[in-house]
């Protein structure tokens, strides 16, 4: 066994080499299978719209970009974990309290999995969450606005990865903690992390009406790395399913310590039961200090709660609630089939890919069909719940959609490749090569029960020669492929914002329909609006400087201001007073230390300067709103102190 687990280390230590050379089923062009009329079928003429939205993670930008498929337009980058300039995320006063967390202001993560809504198994188009990897945290997006308007931190978690997948209602956005660490939190050797350290299984509670987020319950499982997860749905719908790794509890995965055995588990919970047990009363209220950040949109204005408590449940109070599904070699993607049936676990040190049966792990806990039990937690036998495998696949698998005719799509990120398969055969039916070195992909709906099963987006880890170099650093990079015929076909390449891990698709109709075009004046409930030029004032409150001020085509009011010293904190709070969709006004100051505000129509937000010399400093328009755009400016006058 050793032996074979070199051979994997090595290939994944060296998979950069492997696959700059010509992946597994290139066909020898370097645009693979490139026909005639894939043209054709990506262009979306001057105008007209794209079919399919699709949320793409930025992975270490923090951030999810949205784009249009099938053309690979990019329309918008959304902030969600880091600062943005461009539209004064995390600069102005109103989106601050956003970033904040037990430790402080933080103005950066690394953003894995979005993941949209869903009412009865069907995505709904209403919210995407997304984790924050680093500072453990779930962002909720709001598709009307396509703002972020809810962070919730993770107490107990650290690189929260196995995260935000949500059940089939939107009853819980879920998030795992991919390290266990000591719990409670504390000083104490590393050495000692077998035993003592644990994993949180974080399920939290989405309001039906406004998807408000709340820590319902964290299950303290034991110290395994918690990799990716997927809801059941259909008839698994009440149970949640997790990869995991280093199952061996090592403190250091150097070498290849970590994958010893040769199998890890899938971790079933059945969160129904959890639920129950909670709501009697059941769990321990424990103390913890995380923040829970929300984005009013009638004050445009987001305040941060630092919450004190949340219930943990230990597993094996709960028997019949959790249970270990023998899973080989490290799997690393956790995927559902539309059905409900298959849990599809991929091993990443392995060559084939292995499908769980869901009725089939019902009957082995019936039956108690078990092959020992890890702290009390009971091992489910691995033939019991074996649907079957599919074999020599490929090299590395991660991650698995599915079409919602009965074929599943896995990425291989060793061999570079997607290859597709059926279930229930688990015969492979295509493979094409991918540039490089893949890591997720994603079918629109492929993570509910009704995948639009059109096309399909992998999302690279290694991009090398497919673009005009630009430096040392190149752009990453997606792919899209048809997949409505029986063999795939590579269509496009597009650039990515960041490192893509996974994606979220929708068909566009369900989420333009309802996309907001403005924010009525008379609804701004913001603490400093406007509501016409008449009310635009300055006050002063010691060394505060509060400026009311409008924005309108094409002046500030007022636009003269004196009175300011060196050494005052002056707020800019600004409003734009137009009620026209499509026209923002922007504005800064010189020497401010923050970004510019691009204002949207009827909406206010506020900056601060604090002015170091003395002089008369302009002020203008960043953003080009009429044909007296230029002429949309002013001067504020700083006097000695
Ligand atoms: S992970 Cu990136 S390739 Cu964070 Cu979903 Cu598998
Ligand atoms: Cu307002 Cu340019």
């Amino acid at each position: 066994m050793k032996t074979i687990i070199r051979f994997f280390a090595l290939i994944l230590s060296t998979s950069v080499i492997f696959t700059s050379c010509a992946p597994t089923g290139n066909e020898g062009s370097k645009n693979g299978a490139l026909t005639g009329n894939a043209a054709e079928k990506v262009y979306v003429a001057p105008g007209e719209h794209d079919e399919f939205y699709a949320f793409i993670s930025g992975g270490f930008s923090g951030q999810l970009a949205v784009y249009g498929l099938p053309s690979g337009r990019l329309f918008k980058v959304i902030p969600v974990f880091s600062v943005d300039a461009e539209k004064a995320y995390g600069f102005n006063e109103e989106t601050k309290p956003m970033l904040n967390t037990s430790h402080g202001f933080i103005p950066w993560d690394d953003s894995h999995h979005p993941d949209i809504s869903q009412t009865a198994g069907e995505l709904d188009g209403r919210f995407v969450f997304i984790n924050g990897n680093n500072t453990p945290r779930i962002a909720k997006i709001d598709l009307t606005t396509f703002e972020t308007t809810e962070i919730i931190e993770i107490p107990n978690s650290a690189g929260n990865h196995s995260s935000s997948f949500v059940t089939e209602n939107t009853e819980y956005v879920v998030a795992g903690t991919r390290f266990s660490v000591p719990y409670p939190q504390r000083d104490m050797p590393i050495s000692e992390y077998k035993g003592n350290f644990k994993g949180a299984l974080t399920f939290i509670s989405v309001e039906p009406e406004h998807g408000h987020m709340d820590i319902a319950f964290q299950i303290m499982m034991p110290g395994f790395n918690y990799d990716l997860s997927h809801p059941g749905r259909g008839s698994s719908h009440g149970w949640f399913f997790f990869t995991t790794y280093n199952t061996e509890e090592a403190n250091s995965l150097l070498e290849v310590n970590a994958s010893q055995n040769d199998k890890d588990f899938i971790a079933a919970i059945n969160w129904k039961m959890v639920e129950e047990y909670v709501k009697n009363g059941g769990g321990t209220k424990a103390p913890a200090n995380y923040a829970h950040n929300v984005y009013n949109e009638d004050t445009h204005t987001a305040t941060s709660t630092m919450k004190k408590e949340v219930v943990v449940v230990d597993p094996t109070e709960v028997p019949g609630a959790v249970y270990f599904m023998p899973t080989p070699k490290s799997p690393h993607g956790c995927d559902v089939d539309p059905s409900g049936e298959y849990i599809i676990g991929s091993g990443k040190l392995a060559a084939e890919i292995t499908a769980h049966s869901f009725s089939k792990m019902i009957k082995a806990i019936e039956e108690k069909n078990f092959d020992g039990e890890a702290y009390g937690i009971p091992i489910l036998s691995y033939e019991a719940t074996l649907a079957g495998s599919v074999k020599q696949a490929g090299l590395g698998p991660l991650h698995t959609e599915f079409d919602g005719q009965g074929n599943a799509y896995t990425t291989f990120f060793i061999s570079s490749e997607v290859v597709k398969w059926k279930l229930g055969t688990w015969e492979v039916v295509d493979r094409k090569p991918t540039y490089y070195s893949v890591g997720h992909l994603m079918i629109p709906g492929g993570n509910s029960r009704k995948p639009f099963g059109k096309y399909v987006v992998a999302m690279n880890k290694i991009t090398k020669d497919r673009y005009l170099p630009t430096g040392p650093e190149v752009t990453q990079s997606a792919q899209l492929y048809d997949i409505t015929g029986e063999k795939m076909e590579l269509l496009l390449d597009f650039p990515t914002v960041g490192e893509p891990h996974y994606a979220a698709g929708i068909a566009a109709d369900i989420v333009a329909k309802n996309s907001r075009k403005i924010f009525k004046l008379e609804e701004n409930k913001h603490e400093y609006a406007i509501s016409n030029e008449g009310e635009a004032k300055v006050v002063r409150n010691g060394n505060e400087v509060h400026i009311y001020m409008s924005m309108i085509r094409s002046h500030f009011a007022p636009d003269n201001i004196e009175g300011v010293q060196v050494g005052d904190k002056v707020y800019f709070h600004v409003t734009n007073l137009e009620q026209d969709y499509d026209v923002p006004h922007g504005i800064s100051m010189i020497g401010a230390n923050t970004s510019e505000l691009l204002i949207m129509p009827g909406q206010t937000e506020t900056f601060v300067w604090e002015p170091k010399q003395v002089g008369v400093w302009p002020f203008y328009c960043t953003d080009f709103c009429s044909a007296l755009h230029q002429e949309m400016q002013g001067y504020v006058r700083v006097s000695p102190k």
